[in-house]
């Protein structure tokens, strides 16, 4: 007989992501359904709107990447008009970018993931002084990991649970039989967890030097940068390149060791080594460190065959909505994209509850639309997009620095390079991501400041002329993954704008075809050890580090209730 498991809300993400599976006798995954419950609106917010607004409103799709929307939204308009905004403002935003990067990529690894794969409850019985000499083992300098330390930081997560409360760390399955860590590798994650706390503040800091603040940075203008003062200030520069000194640091000291024990701790676990998901990568150039130069090239590879790297064709980009709350439900490119919603509800069905009974409950309408999040398509496959898509892509393609990165980790892991194109290759790819960065970020400031020494522009200048019709767009790769802006402006104001989001072709629901995103391919074949506890569904999803705001980004604009939800404080 088979089972339908329902996770809503999948927690530790940005957004609202129901999951729901049918497993069979087995308690193994046979269909999966991922979808958005929440709607927000800033596609059809952003029509009518004077193009040099436009990217101060995309960056509220999200409170998480803000910065990649702001710049999506600005560089899409540079685009339309022709714009080249001068090379300080193009390594400014650089600077700003890895910013937002390194931001994302330590507080994902540990703030929103770390939990699916460290028992916190086993860390508190961990000997400090063994954890202590077990740091050394990948690293020769250890992060935050003496024996004193690593006391203190017992201490404090035991305070929490001695008040019979786990805090931060509550809710999750400790004790689960796919946790592989010891307790002292467990102790030594826990004290990086609360480490990070203080670091992800550091390179929030960095951001806010150009950015004016953080979230939400104010400084990017269509035609280049206005933190003009800043740029020709030694001591904000200086500034920025001390924080970016401490946050290399942490992800060469802490983050990239941790992956390392993780890697080689986990790389016999089944759940988390079997399954790339959709295993048609996608990625595009980003980065610019110089006049001509990028830290990572585009390119896709089909079916998992690293062997060949294909150009990426933009016309061949579309988005569908046939299992989409949207009322047209055709394969449309973006600049022709339409957002008009259709809610259509969800249905009656059994379902196995958090305790394992049969229930009735309010399920997916898996033959019709059960999802705000749209179907992209590439010539009509889903693709995967994401470090791992960037990262293998970009080895495959031959490119150094990405090169050295991968074979020193797989060296550092015992790894084999297919364990890449996996859950484990996942979080993996995002670390060695984070690491190519924070590296090449230093580059990319030097050059900044080599050319400021010769050329203090900022800004291009530019027109919009009021009686011609543009068409624009922003194609790159930010944290989660490729992302695209896509603006046609007439009359001088934005006529339809469309954001093709990461999280968005991860997500994906079904297509006409009835072929699934990567979030549903890869929990196709999982075997779930405890139905109750389905840890196995979370830690493969949280791998793509699930934002769903962005892939939605859409509101309500009349104020109606779309959707109830209830907490219960006492559970
Ligand atoms: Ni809201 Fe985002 C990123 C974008 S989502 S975080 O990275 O674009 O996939
Ligand atoms: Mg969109």
């Amino acid at each position: 007989m088979t089972k339908r498991i329902i996770v809503d809300p999948i927690t530790r993400i940005e957004g609202h992501l129901r999951v729901e599976v049918i497993v069979d006798e087995n308690n193994v995954v046979k269909e999966a359904y991922s979808g958005s419950t929440l709607w927000r609106g800033i596609e059809t917010i952003v029509k009518g709107r004077d193009p040099r607004d436009a990217g101060f409103l995309t960056q509220r799709i999200c409170g998480v990447c803000t910065f990649s929307h702001y710049k999506a939204g600005i560089v899409a308009v540079e685009d339309a008009l022709g714009i080249t905004p001068p090379l300080n403002a193009i390594l400014t935003r650089t600077l700003m970018n890895s910013a937002l990067f390194l931001h994302d990529h330590i507080v994902h690894f540990y703030q929103l993931h770390a939990l699916d794969w460290v028992d916190i409850v086993s860390a508190l019985s961990a000997d400090v002084k063994k954890a202590s000499d077990e740091a050394f083992k990948y690293t020769e300098v250890p992060f935050a990991t003496g024996a004193d330390k690593l006391l203190e930081v017992q201490k404090k997560v035991k305070a929490f649970v001695d008040k019979g409360n786990l805090g931060p760390f509550a809710n999750a399955y400790y004790g689960h039989p796919t946790y592989r860590l010891s307790p002292e590798q467990n102790l030594i994650a826990l004290s990086h967890y609360l480490e990070c706390l203080r670091v992800q503040r550091i390179i929030a800091q960095a951001m806010a030097i150009f950015g004016a603040k953080q979230p939400h940075p104010q400084s990017l203008t269509v035609g280049g940068v206005t933190c003009v003062m800043d740029l020709l200030s030694p001591a904000r520069l200086g500034e920025y390149l001390e924080k970016l000194k401490e946050v290399a640091d942490f992800v060469n000291r802490a983050y990239y060791p941790d992956l390392i024990m993780a890697g080689k701790a986990y790389a016999n676990e089944a759940s988390v080594i079997n399954d790339v998901g959709v295993p048609n990568l996608l990625t595009y150039k980003e980065f610019q460190l110089g006049a001509n130069e990028w830290l990572f090239e585009s390119g896709y590879i089909k079916n998992g065959d690293l062997s060949k790297v294909y150009e990426v064709d933009e016309a061949l980009i579309t988005e569908e909505a046939t299992h989409s709350w949207y009322k047209n439900d055709k394969p449309l490119h973006p600049y022709d994209g339409e957002t008009e919603p259709n809610y259509t509800g969800l249905v009656d069905a059994d379902t196995i509850d958090g305790k394992g009974n049969l229930v009735h409950s309010k399920a997916f309408d898996t033959q019709g639309k059960y999802s705000w999040i749209k179907a992209p398509r590439y010539n009509g496959e889903p693709m995967q997009v994401g470090p791992l898509a960037n990262i293998a892509v970009n080895y495959a393609k031959g490119n150094k620095r990405v090169v050295a990165a991968v074979d020193q980790f797989l060296k550092d892991s015992n790894l084999p390079i297919s364990a890449v194109l996996s859950t484990l290759g996942r979080t993996a790819t995002r670390c060695v991501e984070a690491k190519i960065i924070a590296e090449a970020t230093f580059e990319a400031f030097n050059n900044l400041v080599e050319n400021l020494k010769i050329d203090e522009s900022t800004c291009a200048k530019y027109q919009i002329d009021p009686n011609k019709s543009y068409k624009g767009r922003y194609i790159g790769n930010v944290p989660r993954g490729m992302l695209s802006h896509w603006c046609r402006i007439e009359n001088g104001v934005i006529a339809n704008w469309q954001a093709v989001v990461p999280s968005t072709w991860n997500a994906s629901p079904k297509d006409a075809k009835g072929v699934g995103g990567s979030y549903e391919q890869c929990l196709i074949g999982l075997k779930i050890a405890d139905v109750k506890q389905p840890l196995e569904i979370i830690r493969k999803i949280h791998s793509y580090d699930p934002c769903i705001a962005c892939a939605v980004h859409v509101m309500d604009t009349k104020g109606n209730n779309l959707s109830e939800y209830k907490i219960n404080l006492n559970s």
